[in-house]
């Protein structure tokens, strides 16, 4: 049978994905983006220093990480050198957005997949928040409701946790979990002049000079984020991966693992990063190289060539182009299926034992889950990279912010040369993202965004090789072919951002 399901909820953006199932068994998966976009046409001719403004608007979840991969494009670009100071508001700028992010994923997209809310029934506290949402539940269940109690019900039918305990604390983690968000975002904010889209970040550093009173905010709030990831965030996560085991070997991607590498150490785009770069092909890792990108678009909605190296990207829609199902395009490293994102992220970075907390954090939750960093390909495993990944740059943070040299420079100096060509790699939160911009007569004459979920949620290749988040569907057992609850599970586990993946 066919089971269409779509648009796929709590995500952004409009994501269908197409199956076949047969025998309980999803035999085909199409991950269809519904949506055109096209800022990529819109940029040429511009301004080149527009650029890191406008591709942040691609997204109002993970603009910064446009920003930063455009400034890092641009500052490639003109050869510019940029000042410390200016490096590390980059990574001050940008890693709040990953805390927040996060915690923005695992309790508003994707917890209620597993948190049973109707234990809120139970709740005998006098938490108003908790007392709202019991309400709203009661209310709903017994269809007296007078509006919808979205986004908890209705749900899909399935098993959830069922420890009251910990779905109530959880559910009181989701509402806690908005203020958070906000200190992370109001943390970026100081240095980028306001969320989502950051005037302040520049190619060459930033605008905002980050003084001692700047700095000491930003700690204090990213001392709370770090707090709540601790206390709140990680213990949900493995109580998600207690109730749940079988997702350890669930939601499965069959390809390879791409990073572009998360925050430079040093003010040069090379300088070794926090997070390494590099690409996992079987037991292979080997060095990341731009031009083995080509982005294919039998299966998109395009009738520009396909198979184009990113430099020489085109986009030319193509509403009724035949056997062509999406409106993303499928790029591919040498030929093959990338996943990119937090799994890739960890993995790539353990495997080459670039940082040691990656290793020990890897080490210690594999332990206590009894697992392999084989199983991290998982939807268990995305979570769970997720959240390492959290306590990571929520360290790194506290330390970063010691090493401004306070009265230093935090911008390059600079005029714009006339012509020029530059890459900009970067770790959005949702993975590895690659700005291309060319430069000519002081004007974009072409600029390509390669984007994390265009990878996960590719369509087939030239191929007929199927996108990681397709491959991940591929197989999967579920129990009610028409909900689904195991697809959505799988799906929500790579976050998609459709926004982003056609920009
Ligand atoms: Ni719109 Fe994004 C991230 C980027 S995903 S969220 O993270 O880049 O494709």
């Amino acid at each position: 049978m066919k089971v269409d399901i779509g648009p796929v909820t709590r995500l952004e953006g409009h994501l269908s994905i197409h199956t076949t199932v047969e025998n309980n068994v999803i035999t085909n998966a199409k991950s269809v983006g519904e949506m055109f976009r096209g800022f990529e046409v819109l940029l040429r001719g511009r301004d080149p220093l527009d650029a890191q403004q406008i591709t942040q608007r691609i997204c109002g979840v993970c603009p910064y990480a446009h920003g930063i991969a455009s400034s890092y494009a641009q500052e490639n670009a003109y050869g510019l050198k940029v000042p410390p100071n200016g490096r590390i508001l980059h990574n001050l700028i940008q890693g709040a957005n990953h805390l927040y992010d996060y915690l923005l994923h695992f309790y508003q997209l994707c917890g209620l997949d597993f948190v049973d809310v109707t234990a809120i029934l139970k709740y005998k506290g006098s938490d108003s928040d908790l007392v709202t949402l019991k309400d709203w539940v009661k209310a709903e269940l017994a269809s007296k409701s007078s509006f919808p109690a979205a986004p908890f019900l209705p749900r899909l039918s399935g098993r959830y946790i069922s420890d009251d305990e910990i779905n109530i604390g959880a559910l009181k983690h989701y509402i806690e979990s908005l203020e958070i968000q906000k200190k992370a975002n109001k943390a970026s904010a100081i240095f980028g002049g306001k969320f989502p889209h950051a005037t302040a970040i520049f190619p060459g550093g930033c605008t905002q000079e980050p003084t001692m009173d700047y700095l000491a905010s930003y700690r204090s709030l990213i001392l709370e984020v770090r707090d709540f990831i601790h206390k709140k965030y990680i213990p949900d996560i493995l109580a998600v991966a207690a109730a749940f085991p079988k997702y350890w070997s669930i939601g499965q991607s069959r390809g390879g693992f791409l990073s572009f590498g998360l925050m430079p150490l040093g003010p040069e785009l090379d300088s070794k990063r926090l997070f390494a770069s590099g690409v996992l092909s079987g037991k292979r890792m080997a060095q990341v190289d731009f031009d083995a990108i080509r982005e294919d678009v039998k299966y998109s909605r395009y009738s520009s060539p396909s198979g184009l190296k990113v430099k020489d990207g085109e986009l030319i829609p193509s509403v009724h182009k035949s056997n062509a199902y999406s409106w993303v395009k499928a790029p591919r490293y040498q030929g093959k299926v990338m996943e990119v994102g937090p799994t890739a992220r960890i993995l790539v970075d353990y495997l080459q034992n670039n940082n040691v907390q990656v290793r020990k954090l890897v080490d210690k939750f594999a332990g206590m889950a009894g697992i392999q960093a084989d199983n991290l390909n998982s939807v268990l495993g995305r979570h769970l990279c997720r959240a390492i990944t959290a306590v990571v740059v929520a360290d790194f943070l506290l330390d970063e912010i010691e090493r401004i040299d306070i009265g230093g420079l935090y911008m390059a100096q600079y005029d714009l040369p006339r012509s020029g060509e530059g890459f900009g790699a970067t770790e959005a939160s949702r993975g590895a993202l690659l700005h291309y911009i060319r430069v000519e007569n002081y004007k974009i004459e072409k600029y390509e965004c390669v984007v994390p979920t265009t990878w996960n949620c590719s369509p087939m290749d030239d191929k007929d090789q199927s996108g990681a988040l397709e491959s991940a569907l591929i197989g999967t057992r579920v129990a009610n072919p028409e909900e689904q609850i195991e697809s959505n599970r799988i799906v929500h586990s790579f976050d998609p951002c459709l926004g982003c993946a056609v920009h």
